[in-house]
């Protein structure tokens, strides 16, 4: 695989792909960012990423260097310029060069960088056997402070999170809102399954709303599976029937533990079962061809 990094109007080697010191993403994480997958060729679900990465930037009053369209362009090309049928697409908007203070509006344009890599996937046995994670301690970002809606570059809340999981010697964490409902996991949405209904957090709930989530809840409500979106809370999690997290990277990862206590049967469950293979068929049929 070539790898060529999109750099503000530029294609750069890895090697030599830099951002400046001065950057307020660098400084502060003043940005927002997208991760979005290729699947032989086609790019899935492209227009969602880009519209969620716009809206993200409008939040935070950031104006974008490139239009929509350009953006698309510019991803695709980059896909081209590396060659790649299956890889990960990272494109990074950020607030771009100004001084050490906070004042966002002292930068004068904003960067965008366009990442194509290599997918890092958890390993097959998860999808057949499960996984389990914990419920961590550390608290989901407040709706009213830093609104998880906006994928922002300022992930440390996910990453104390993650750092629980790792120490933990499991993939993922499961993380609270401050009043202890399930909002999501550090980079995955969470669904459980209770008596057949499938249930999810909603937005309220503090939740990056993400693509992959939005899909299953479309594969549910075409299959006439019961769903539901409410808040519900650890407890629910210990004795539900089955669970899945859904994420770009992930797909639908089915999860056979949570704290050590085992979900359902111990294995992946028939409805987590079904969504999967659903949402592999979509991702096999749609997309916006790199060529
Ligand atoms: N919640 C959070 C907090 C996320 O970061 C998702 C849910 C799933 O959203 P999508 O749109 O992908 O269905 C995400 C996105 C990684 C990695 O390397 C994963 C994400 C973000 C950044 C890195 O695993 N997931």
């Amino acid at each position: 695989m070539g790898n060529v990094v999109f750099i503000n109007g530029e294609f750069y080697e890895k090697e030599d792909a830099k951002i400046s010191v001065f950057d307020k993403g660098f400084l502060y994480g003043d940005g927002v960012f997208e991760g979005i997958r290729a699947y032989d060729g086609k790019i899935f679900k492209l227009d969602e990423h880009i519209d969620r990465m716009f809206e993200g930037a409008k939040a935070i009053m950031l104006e974008p260097p490139y239009t929509k369209q350009e953006i698309k362009s510019i991803i695709i090309d980059t896909c081209r310029k590396n060659d790649v049928k299956d890889a990960y697409i990272r494109p990074v908007l950020s607030r771009g060069i100004g001084d050490l203070g906070l004042n966002p509006f002292l930068s004068k344009k904003a960067s965008f960088v366009v990442i194509v890599d290599k997918l890092v996937m958890y390993p097959e046995e998860i999808y057949t056997n499960g996984m389990s994670v914990i419920v961590a301690s550390t608290v989901r970002n407040s709706t009213n402070a830093l609104p998880p809606m906006i994928k922002s570059l300022n992930y440390l809340n996910n990453i104390l999170a993650k750092i629980e999981a790792v120490n933990a010697d499991v993939f993922e964490a499961v993380m609270l809102n401050e009043d202890g409902f399930v909002a999501e996991c550090t980079g995955d949405n969470i669904f459980i399954v209770k008596n057949g209904v499938l249930i999810t957090p909603p937005k309220e709930a503090g939740i990056l709303v993400g693509i992959t989530r939005n899909e299953v809840i479309k594969i549910a409500k075409k299959n006439g599976i019961p769903f539901e979106e409410r808040l519900f809370s650890k407890m629910d999690l210990y004795v539900a029937d089955e669970i899945f997290l859904t994420g770009t990277g992930a797909e639908v990862v089915p999860v056979t533990k949570v704290d050590k206590r085992t979900i359902g049967d111990g294995k992946p469950g028939k409805i987590t079962t079904f969504i999967l293979e659903e949402y592999r068929k979509l991702t096999k049929s749609e997309g916006v061809p790199i060529r």
